[in-house]
């Protein structure tokens, strides 16, 4: 997108910040460094966008790399992969990303607070990396630049940015924020422990503090916070005219460092909660306040916006409108772009020889059988045991079908550091020999369970394979599967069975809609999808193809880019105050 600068027209530039880089970086014996684009849901959207703008993209790149070598590998990160590193020691990075992030964040918005595990010290640890984005984003960014942040791990970074680019010291903005929270014994000692850092300190060479800090609404928490300064980050107070918002006064400062005007925006991957489940999180405060500096919060579906705005009006006591909500003089638009896949890849790649061939084999080696796919990590939100037990009761009620039908399901490896996927993981194993040994022969088993990803040529043959697709996720932000499966099946027009607990389901008109809780209509689901006539399947399919050829990754990138482009951060009736 252009920037829309009368005759002067400048490319805009736009800073994609997720939490990991889509480049797998590896040293080889010769002590020589490797680079490779990685998948996934993320990596696929993004790329779909790439063919109308460009932009560089700031995040985690999987391990540390040793100082010295830093250099080099930010160098051709940048010129060979548009990609910039924030490097995380590995302890920090697991305790970020496994801990809060996956323990805490995760489970609460698939709405299982039972398996939230809260911990001080990874609350202190996301705050932390947190700030380590922050400092790397905002010395690289630059006037008029447009930030758009991906996802739950990096739900504080629109508040340390701001801060950080107007001067603040970011240690100083969260411990005014949190309001003196978090009792500073435990706070001290874990942030000592833990973190190896001198608590409520701006440590010096990371964190930005020669600017000017704004100590407006400081309370008494905060000065004893504060205290402790080291030399050097002495508080020098601009002149502010009177009545101006935050937000003026953080432009002000911006500007004079040459970082103003600077829009950023906010993606949620995945649900957010109803408030009544959001509010159970110690830190429901901080989370909130830590996107509502944004220009543009979106997230998938209605439902989901809703839910936000509604946790803002009952934690934090705001009012907001339909359409977003006005904090600190800043108008933080909220809105639904529901993402979506780049179909093509799938047509196309069902034309190659190599899916054409495999996908031949595979129709040789399951002839006179009907076959199931299920492509999921093997993460609890996506409902694997539900989705076997239906299919257990399924063969039950349903005798005739035993040895005419398989379910092939593939369950990629995911998370395995955490205990609540390791257990997932032996009661998934337990269920398929169970189901596999009851209705198993010697010739023929149900279930072909492979936990393993596959090649990208292998998936599509396999979705171009099926009959049905199962998807019976208990909670899902969207469901990118859904959509390429249908994209896989312009030749057999296979049944859609979908949750209705996935995102997806609001848009994909077409597919059977279930309730994975509910093992009998979920079995009854599944035989309605196995015995459809073909005229209903192509009708349905033709339906649901129409829409996963509008709304591409592509219209989703460039609908929420130049939505934020649009915006200036001030009220929709003009300026506060
Ligand atoms: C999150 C949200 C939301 C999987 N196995 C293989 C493989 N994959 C690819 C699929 C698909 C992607 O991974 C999975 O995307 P999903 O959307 O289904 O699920 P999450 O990973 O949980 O993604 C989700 C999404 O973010 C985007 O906003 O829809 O709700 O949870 O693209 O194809 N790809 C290959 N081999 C595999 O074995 N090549």
């Amino acid at each position: 997108p252009q920037a829309d600068g009368g005759n002067d027209k400048k490319e805009q530039r736009l800073i994609v910040v997720s939490n990991r880089l889509p480049v797998t970086i590896s040293k080889d014996a010769n002590g020589e460094y490797h680079f490779k684009m990685s998948s996934g849901g993320l990596v696929s959207a993004l790329s779909g966008c790439k063919k109308t703008m460009s932009f560089t993209w700031i995040g985690w790149p999987g391990k540390d790399i040793p100082v010295a070598d830093r250099d080099h590998v930010n160098k051709r990160l940048l010129a060979e992969y548009n990609c910039y590193p924030v490097y995380l020691s590995d302890e920090l990075a697991d305790r970020h990303y496994n801990g809060f992030s996956n323990s805490i964040l995760w489970p609460l918005f698939h709405y299982h607070p039972g398996e939230m595990n809260f911990d001080a010290a990874h609350w202190l640890a996301y705050r932390e990396a947190n700030m380590r984005f922050a400092e790397v984003v905002s010395n690289f960014c630059q006037s008029g630049d447009m930030i758009w942040v991906q996802d739950y791990h990096l739900m504080l970074l629109p508040m340390l940015l701001r801060s950080m680019i107007s001067g603040e010291s970011a240690q100083g903005e969260m411990v005014r924020k949190e309001l003196g929270r978090v009792k500073e014994g435990v706070d001290d000692e874990v942030v000592k422990d833990v973190l190896g850092m001198q608590p409520g300190v701006a440590q010096s060479g990371e964190l930005d503090d020669e600017g000017v800090e704004i100590l407006d609404d400081v309370d008494e928490g905060e000065v004893l916070h504060m205290k402790d300064k080291p030399a050097g980050a002495a508080s020098r107070r601009p002149h502010f005219p009177r009545g101006l918002s935050t937000f003026q006064k953080q432009e002000m400062v911006a500007k004079e460092k040459g970082k103003d005007g600077i829009r950023i925006g906010f993606f949620l991957h995945t649900p957010f909660p109803s408030s009544e489940i959001y509010r159970v999180l110690p830190v429901r405060r901080e989370i909130l306040l830590g996107v509502l500096q944004c220009d543009l919060i979106g997230f998938h579906t209605y439902d989901y916006a809703r839910h936000f705005l509604s946790s803002c009006t009952r934690i934090l006591g705001l009012q907001t409108q339909p359409n977003g909500i006005e904090f600190e003089g800043r108008y933080a638009q909220v809105g639904t772009y529901p993402i979506g896949i780049e179909p093509m890849q799938f047509v196309e790649g069902l034309q190659k020889e190599k899916v054409q061939s495999r996908l031949k084999s595979l129709e040789t080696r399951f002839q006179g059988c009907k076959v199931i796919i299920g492509v999921d990590r093997l993460d609890y939100i996506k409902g694997i045991p539900q989705k076997l037990h239906a299919l257990e009761v399924f063969l039950t009620q349903h005798p005739e079908w035993i040895g005419k039908v398989v379910l092939v399901q593939l369950a990629i490896p995911s998370r395995q550091d955490v205990e609540e996927y390791q257990n997932l993981r032996a009661c998934v194993n337990e269920l398929v020999g169970r189901i596999n040994g009851r209705f198993g022969t010697v010739e023929f088993m149900p279930i072909h369970y492979l936990h393993k990803s596959v090649p990208f040529e292998e998936l599509t043959a396999m979705y171009a394979l099926a009959d049905a697709c199962l998807v019976t996720s208990t909670r899902d932000g969207m469901n990118l599967v859904a959509y390429e499966y249908i994209s896989s099946q312009s030749k057999r027009h296979g049944s859609m069975v979908l949750s209705e607990f996935a995102g997806a389901a609001q848009s994909l008109n077409g597919s059977i809609l279930i309730n994975p809780w509910d093992v009998q209509s979920t079995a009854d689901a599944i035989h309605q999808a196995l015995e459809m006539g073909p005229e209903q399947r192509k009708s349905n399919w033709q339906k649901l193809f129409n829409y996963v050829s509008k709304y591409t990754a592509e219209a989703w990138g460039t609908t929420f880019v130049n939505e934020l482009t649009r915006l200036s951060g001030l009220p929709p009736a003009g300026p506060a105050g």
